[in-house]
Parts: structure tokens; C-alpha cells; sequence
């Protein structure tokens, strides 16, 4: 089988490799390959270097060096380098970058200078964390540079601000007027962005945030409409329970869009293409005008890997069952 998932970070992360557990423990489905289009909208220049946060998470969290703890980063971190840059005042400071994270972005950005594209880069990258051999293809979305930016009170004026700045240094706690993503509307699909979608037998979205992550990744040109246009069963788990993100400020960001932070309102914004959309039991009041919704036997909770191997269980029964 051939599963696709549009993921942003944590959220994302953690339910790819529950689905990738719940894939390789069943035995007719052990050999289906995942294609994920991860979100770049979080990406940022720092100290000359290139990040790449929810790629970067993707990449440790499936390749078993994420920091479990943080759900980003790496495990077993130093902040030697870290400590060098606060010694000599080297801005920002807000924004921690581990020792063994910068050889992720020093490789990166050695490559990127190189001329190679993102995603050239990122299969290089994934290779070392051994993605191919697990059946995991990871695609950045574009190879087009792109930022959300933030556009926030300033007395009685307003400013822009890296969504970053915005998110870790700020904590979500600035009122946010609307997301601004720089380079969007020029970026194309990156290679194989299109293809997964159309080609899959499964198109997953996992519970990340539905506006600065998946609603992004829908955001350069041409992914809605194969997303409308694929064969294939799109289903959708809901990032919220009862109306709270299970982590992050994504309620922070429906509440900037004017969106009202429930499962019913985020199932609503993918209402052009969704088939399904699984919800919390809390949730099962929820009714979408053309998606399926269906709760869950239990809390919607990605507590570990068998759990959210459970909940990608539901949701590929749930393709199945809107696609028959
Ligand atoms: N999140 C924080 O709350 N504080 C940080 O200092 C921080 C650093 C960081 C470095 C690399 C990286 O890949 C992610 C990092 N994050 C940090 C998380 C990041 O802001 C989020 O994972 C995504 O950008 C939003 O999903």
C-alpha cells in the first residue's frame, strides 16, 4: 500500500512513526512505503545557517535520535556551542540550537551552497537516519525557499515577526493578526510532492497544527488541488481535543484566522478534499457537510508508539471504509 502524509512537526512526526509501527506489525502491510510532505514554512536562517524545524523532527523522530522529551532536537544534546555563542552575544539567543543539531544544519547548508536543492538535500540527510530502509520517503513540500511570518500588535501599529520568534521566543502569547508565509505563492511542489498525493492508495493527515503546518503544505500551488483531484481516500485525525491541542498554540493560531479552535471547525477547513475525519469520542458531536466523522475507541492521545500506531490503525480502516 502506498500511504501518503502531509505532516508538520511534532504532531506529525510522532504519528508517522506510529503508523510506520502499526504498517510494520501487520504482516499483509509490512512492505507499504510512506511518503511524507513535510511543512518548510517553519524554516529559518540562523548564525548563516539554514533550519529546517519540522523536517528536522521528522528526520530524528523517525530515525530514533529525536529528544523524546521535547518531541524536537536531539537526544543526548550538548549546548557547548550554544554557550560560546551567548559568551560572545551572537543573536538570538532565544532559539536553541544542541551541538549535534548544528551538524545537522552545517551538512545542510554545506549542500544547499553547494546548489543542491532541499530536497536533494533532505534524501541525504534522511539517508543517514536510515528513512529508505524503513519505507519512509521524506520530501520537503518546495524547493522554493519559504517563511511564515507573523503579523502582531505593535501599540498602535502592527509588525511582522518570524513565525519562530513568534512561537519559542514568544511562546504564542502575542495576539497574531494573520500569517504572512514569504515566497508561498511563487514556490512549486517539490519533485514527488504531487505524485504521492495522486498515486496513494491512502492520504493521511496527522493531528499537526492545521494552520502554520498542514495548512501551509496546502498553501503552494497546486497541492489543493490534487489533494481534490487523488483517487485515493483522504483522512484526516483532528489536532484538537474539546476544543484544547494536545501540545503547541494551534488554538492560538485558529483564534488568528478566526477560526474557532474545535474538531469540527479544523475537519471544516479541509472540507474540499477531506473523506473522513477522526475525532476524539469528546468530538463525536462533530458534523462535517461531506467528510465522514467518526470518533475514536479511546483518547485520541498519542501517548506512545503502540497508541498512535492504533490511532493510524483507525484511520486507514476508516480509508477503506469511505472508499469502498
Ligand atoms: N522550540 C522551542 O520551544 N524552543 C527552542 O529553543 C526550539 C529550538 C529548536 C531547534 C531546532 C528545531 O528543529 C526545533 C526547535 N524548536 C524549539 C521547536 C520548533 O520551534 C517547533 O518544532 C516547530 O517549528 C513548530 O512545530
Amino acid at each position: 500500500m502506498r500511504i501518503t502524509a502531509i505532516a508538520g512537526g511534532v504532531g506529525g512526526a510522532r504519528f508517522v512513526r506510529g503508523l510506520r509501527h502499526h504498517l510494520d506489525t501487520t504482516p499483509d502491510l509490512a512492505d507499504s512505503e510512506v511518503t511524507v510532505v513535510a511543512n518548510t514554512g517553519d524554516d529559518i536562517t540562523l548564525f548563516g545557517l539554514r533550519v529546517c524545524p519540522d523536517v528536522d523532527t521528522l528526520l530524528y523522530t523517525l530515525g530514533g535520535g529525536v529528544d523524546e522529551g521535547q518531541g524536537w532536537g536531539r537526544a543526548d544534546e550538548g549546548v557547548r556551542v550554544q554557550e560560546e555563542l551567548a559568551a560572545y552575544g551572537a543573536q538570538p539567543q532565544w532559539f536553541r540550537l544542541g551541538d549535534r543539531d548544528l551538524g545537522t544544519h552545517i551538512a545542510r547548508s554545506q549542500w544547499l551552497g553547494q546548489g543542491q536543492s532541499l530536497s536533494q538535500v533532505t534524501a541525504r540527510l534522511a539517508r543517514r537516519w536510515g528513512l529508505p530502509g524503513r519505507r519512509i520517503t521524506l520530501l520537503p513540500m518546495t524547493d522554493t525557499p519559504v517563511e511564515t511570518h507573523v503579523v502582531v500588535e505593535d501599540g498602535d501599529d502592527e509588525r511582522a515577526i518570524h513565525f519562530q520568534e513568534w512561537w519559542v521566543r514568544h511562546q504564542a502569547a502575542l495576539p497574531a493578526r494573520r500569517f504572512v508565509v514569504a515566497g508561498l505563492e511563487r514556490a512549486h511542489p517539490a519533485p514527488g510532492v504531487l505524485d504521492a498525493i495522486r498515486q496513494a492508495d491512502v492520504v493521511l493527515l496527522p493531528p499537526s497544527n492545521p494552520v502554520v503546518s498542514i495548512g501551509i503544505v496546502l498553501g503552494v500551488p497546486g497541492v489543493r488541488d490534487a489533494l481534490r483531484g487523488t483517487a485515493a481516500p483522504v483522512v484526516g485525525v483532528s489536532p484538537l481535543i474539546s476544543g484544547r491541542p494536545v501540545r503547541g498554540h494551534a488554538d492560538a493560531c485558529l483564534r488568528a484566522i478566526g477560526v474557532e479552535p474545535s474538531a469540527q471547525a479544523v475537519g471544516g477547513l479541509y472540507e474540499d478534499f477531506l473523506d473522513a475525519w477522526l475525532v476524539d469520542p469528546a468530538d463525536a458531536g462533530a458534523t462535517l457537510r461531506r467528510a465522514r466523522v467518526e470518533a475514536f475507541d479511546g483518547p485520541l492521545l498519542m501517548s506512545d508508539v503502540e497508541a498512535t500506531g492504533r490511532i493510524a490503525a483507525h484511520a486507514l480502516r476508516l480509508a477503506t471504509a469511505v472508499s469502498a
